[in-house]
């Protein structure tokens, strides 16, 4: 607080002037203001980061946080610096920081925003904002938006500070949010005339709040973990599903000792993928196809049964139609009381935080826990090797030009040689084939588009992960993917980020080789310029670029990357053909009958 405090002098006007710096000035005062006061309350709870973009009214505010110790992490666009935000709330439990100017720097952080909220990231968009009275009358002042009203349905929840003694609860309010229950994005709106506003240093300490306990755990009833139990019990094929909120929750002994305790396969969703070592033997996930419609209890741990688990009934599930019922039984370990029964009906439902609620799995499990029938877990062993045996051979393959498999074969190893490093990707074959064929060794390392399958998070996410997470990132992006957020790689050259990113360059969204079937001089929607040198997009900046069109150019630059810890982008060109319409999720694809 004190380092913040500026002493004030009042003119008799009551206009305030520079600082005071007589000691024992009669007339001079200890004062802070709205700038301050932010900057204490996002301090006193332990916010030691800051995502955002400077401009009015918070310039003055990036400049004030910097000084007074705290990072702040200047991005070329909003999207980007949410995006950060959102993903540094996944990493660490507290609320990520993004910082905008009003109306447009809003707008563009407000995707991010509702893409943490989608994906339960505990994230804090601070945005300035326009005069209320302005507004309110539609005035046309600069930047004139009713950002709270348009922030309200895409976050958990929105706040706005009118006046300085209310930052402390603004801010306690907000970091609540974000981070209790099921986490998630919280708008914070602080107009202009907020942030000079001048008030008492003391009564301004005092007005701050450090926020208790903001994340207070949730026991689950005993008869609910009971009734779970009983049912896991009885199931003759067993499985568990890993959902990002398992891998969140920070419980990963735990888990690990529920998984090894009951024997029951598993299967990591995408951002759960390490949360046991992918090589693990109960890893079900070489044979998913298998297990699904096989299962006949399924153990949900933070995974919601959304699209990403075709809602838990159709083919996939055993069902004889698209909708239809598999005929599991699910038991659903979940924070939010109303996520069951979302998409079929939940037997075992079982609500509390995660860590709580397998903390008390576990104790109810025993030491003498009889392990799932021998023939299911046979069966899946069968499966996994024939699956296992038929990758090894694709990869294997050395074909010229690369494609998706042969390129990230070599990924493959270089993510196994360095398990601390983040992988971060995006993109459609991109993503599907990176999520196969990449083993993860650790928790909370693959950092992906999540539950919308967004397509832009790659730079952002890859600052956050160098910045919160002190390690190398290697970035494996889609050549369209890439193009969301590609002018980040000047922030990360800036900052000196140790990221590699991994171009697979196909030419295009999905595929390269689309031609306009009317024949005109215009491209395929589908296309992008051909054999574009992304690489030089890194050395524009000062960074390493480098072209590879082979697996072995692919593993010395990759190799050279992770030794330097340099920025470097590597352009991997990958057969235009390789890829297909929307990667694995071709089914969702709506194409017109009529050609
Ligand atoms: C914000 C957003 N816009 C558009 C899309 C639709 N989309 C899905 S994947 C994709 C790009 C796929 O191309 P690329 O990244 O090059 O991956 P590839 O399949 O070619 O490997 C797009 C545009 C999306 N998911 N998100
Ligand atoms: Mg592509």
């Amino acid at each position: 607080m004190d380092s913040v405090t500026v002493a004030r002098k009042q003119s008799p006007s009551g206009a305030t002037e520079a600082p005071a710096t007589t000691a024992g000035d009669a007339a001079s005062q200890q004062e802070t203001d709205g700038f301050h006061l932010l900057i204490d309350a996002l301090k006193l709870n332990g916010i030691d980061t800051i995502f955002g973009l400077p401009g009015i009214p918070i310039t003055d505010l990036t400049r004030k946080a910097q000084a007074s110790g705290l990072r702040v992490i200047s991005f070329r666009h909003e999207q980007n610096a949410g995006y950060a935000a959102s993903i540094a709330g996944f990493m660490t439990q507290k609320p990520g920081i993004c910082l905008t100017v009003s109306a447009p720097g809003f707008l563009n952080g407000l995707t991010s925003l509702a893409h943490a909220t989608t994906n339960c990231f505990p994230m804090i968009l601070i945005s300035g904002s326009s005069e209320r009275e302005v507004v309110d009358l539609q005035q046309g002042d600069y930047e004139e938006m009713d950002q709270l009203a348009i922030a309200k349905p895409l976050c958990k929840a929105a706040f706005r500070v009118l006046h300085a003694e209310d930052i402390g609860v603004g801010v306690a309010r907000a970091i609540r949010a974000a981070v209790s229950g099921r986490p998630g994005g919280v708008y914070l709106d602080l107009p202009a005339k907020l942030f000079p506003q001048a008030m008492d240093a003391e009564a301004g300490k005092q007005s701050l709040i450090k926020v208790v306990d903001p994340a207070p755990k949730q026991i689950p009833a005993q008869d609910a973990v009971q009734r779970a139990l009983d049912l896991l019990k009885g199931a003759k094929r067993p499985l568990i599903v890993l959902g990002k909120g398992a891998a969140y929750a920070q419980a990963d002994a735990d888990i690990r000792t529920l998984v090894e305790k009951t024997g029951v396969p598993y299967l990591p969703m995408s951002m759960a993928k390490g949360l046991l070592p992918d090589t693990h033997e109960q890893s079900a996930s070489a044979a998913r196809s298998f297990v699904l419609p096989e299962s006949d209890v399924v153990l949900l741990i933070g995974a919601r049964l959304n699209w990403l688990l075709s809602h838990g009934k159709g083919k996939t599930w055993g069902g004889k139609s698209a909708k239809a019922w598999g005929g599991q039984k699910f038991i659903q370990v979940d924070i939010s009381p109303i996520e069951a029964d979302s998409n079929v009906r939940i037997d075992a439902p079982v609500v509390g935080d995660i860590g709580s609620c397998v903390k008390a799995l576990l104790a109810g499990i025993g030491n003498n826990w009889p392990k799932p029938p021998s023939d299911w877990l046979s069966a899946i062993v069968e499966r996994k090797s024939k699956n296992v045996a038929k990758m090894a051979e694709t990869l294997a393959k050395n074909p010229s030009p690369m494609n998706f498999h042969s390129a990230l074969n070599v990924v493959r190893d270089i993510v196994k040689a360095n398990p601390d490093a983040y992988l971060v990707n995006e993109g459609a074959n991109a993503l599907d084939f990176t999520r196969s064929i990449v083993d993860m060794y650790k928790p909370r390392k693959r950092l992906d588009v999540g539950t919308w399958g967004i397509m832009g998070v790659g730079m952002g996410y890859s600052v956050a992960a160098a910045i919160v997470g002190g390690q190398q990132v290697i970035a494996i992006e889609g050549d369209s993917a890439f193009g969301f957020s590609g002018m980040e790689v000047e922030t990360i050259c800036r900052y000196d980020l140790p990221v590699c990113v991994v171009i697979l360059n196909n030419n295009g969204v999905y595929r390269g080789d689309e031609v306009n079937v009317t024949g005109g001089k215009d491209p395929s929607p589908l296309v992008f310029v051909k054999d574009a040198r992304y690489e030089k997009l890194m050395e524009a900046f000062g960074g390493v670029g480098a072209y590879a069109t082979t697996p072995d150019e692919l593993r010395a630059a990759m190799k050279e990357a992770i030794r330097s810890r340099r920025p470097t982008l590597i352009n991997a060109v990958i057969d235009e053909k390789a890829g297909t319409e929307s990667g694995r999720i071709t089914s969702l694809n709506p194409t017109a009958k009529k050609k």
